[in-house]
């Protein structure tokens, strides 16, 4: 077994195929979740795993599981899996990178008559991004019990179309319950989204735990006037309100430095019109750090300054929070086995706490979990320029197919 291999160009192959599937003319992927592009890409992959032997089913958020039947089927499954949604300017690799790696584990048992005792799951999770839908990682947090099945189905897009009606007009609208069963382990390989494999020329990190993050939408409250006639003491224009409180959310990152981070990612004004002083203004407000004291205390800092900034202008804040999570632990069992798996296969490693959030830090709340992380170039993801190398996806599939092994046993 410890000669067993996966095929690189199959994998890269059936990666490049998929990324086909909302390919941008920068070379990036724009997915978003539940849309007909979406389906595109389940369908596809729920027929490779067809073709692969395994049976496949989807939840009522829509979360796909190809099953590998054991030798023991009986037993919880191993399980393995990520997303297929993009950001907008997305890549080829975040998401679709654990998707694929997972099937090619398949793909390399089947190839070499392995039967393993447990049997193997390779899951695709819904709306993972949160660019589209918020929370991020609904389908992963359905699954776990950390949202409720009614309230993910009711979440809206912009434009008002509810997750439960796209998963119905797309077809993947499932009966089973989330959740509910049994997992023996979960293992997700990804890409890092950051610099620190890279830089230090190491091929597969073995991630420990994810920091954690508070996420916002906050809403400024002015009053709506003519641009040329309202002297400035009299205004209450809610963008340069949220503007203030805007460079606090960065401050407040910078005061925690060097591990908080914090984005601004949206901003949108009403009535959005050159000659008139908005009534409105709209921000969202992403904020992580791996301590959940220092979390807590950013958080603090960013109502209080809001709350501040409001009042001196005469201003409403309304903050809401769509989501959060605490940094997460993975389990010591999973990390020893990517840690092995990454020697025995003699590739270079190192541990390392991840920054982005991925669907492995809910699974961790209802199974043994672990990640194995790949470098990515210039640490750039979210982005169309994201981009892997051949040798790292294969390495980093390699290091899944023999920590699964481990905790699913050969027949
Ligand atoms: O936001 C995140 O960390 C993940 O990429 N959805
Ligand atoms: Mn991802
Ligand atoms: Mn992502």
């Amino acid at each position: 077994m410890e000669d067993l291999r996966i095929d690189s160009d199959r994998l890269w192959a059936s990666l490049m195929e998929m990324a086909r599937i909302g390919a941008t003319p920068a070379g990036g992927v724009c997915r978003l979740a539940l849309t007909d592009l979406a389906r595109e890409s389940r369908d596809l992959f729920i027929a490779w795993c067809e073709e692969a032997g395994c049976a496949t089913h989807f939840d009522a958020v829509g979360n796909i599981f190809a099953r590998r039947a054991g030798a023991d089927d009986a037993r919880a499954p191993v399980m393995t899996g990520s997303h297929l949604d993009t950001q907008p300017t997305g890549g080829k690799f975040d998401g679709a990178y654990g998707v694929i790696a997972g099937l090619e584990v398949v793909r390399t048992l089947n190839e070499h008559g392995i039967q393993t005792v447990a049997p193997l799951e390779v899951a695709v999770w819904t709306n993972e991004e949160g660019c589209r839908f918020t929370p991020s990682m609904a389908g992963s947090g359905a699954f776990a019990g950390v949202y409720d099945l009614d309230h993910v189905l009711a979440r809206r897009d912009e434009s008002g179309v509810s997750i439960g009606a796209e998963l119905t007009r797309i077809g993947y609208a499932g009966d089973a319950r989330p959740g509910a069963r049994p997992v023996a382990a979960y293992f997700e390989a990804h890409i890092e989204q950051g610099p620190v494999l890279e830089a230090e020329n190491t091929i597969i990190g073995v991630v420990t735990g994810g920091q954690g993050k508070r996420s916002y939408e906050v809403t400024v409250s002015g009053q709506e006037a003519h641009a040329g006639t309202t002297p400035m003491a009299v205004r209450r224009d809610a963008l340069q309100g949220a503007v203030r409180m805007i460079a606090e959310v960065d401050r407040i990152a910078h005061d925690h430095a060097p591990q908080a981070v914090a984005t601004v990612g949206m901003v949108s004004t009403k009535p959005n019109s050159r000659n008139t002083i908005p009534g409105t203004a709209f921000f969202s407000a992403d904020m992580r750090h791996p301590d959940r004291g220092i979390l807590d205390a950013m958080d603090a800092e960013f109502r209080r300054a809001c709350d501040d900034i409001a009042r001196a202008s005469g201003l409403g804040a309304d903050i809401v929070e769509v989501s959060r999570y605490q940094p997460v632990a993975f389990d010591e069992t999973c990390i020893a086995a990517v840690r092995a798996a990454a020697g025995r296969l003699g590739y270079s490693h190192r541990d390392i706490v991840s920054g982005a959030g991925h669907d492995a830090c809910y699974l961790a709340r209802v199974a043994p979990t672990g990640m194995i992380f790949i470098p990515c170039e210039n640490g750039v993801s979210h982005a169309e320029i994201e981009n892997a190398t051949a040798a790292d996806v294969a390495a980093g599939c390699n290091v899944l197919l023999h920590a699964m092994l481990e905790f699913a046993g050969r027949h």
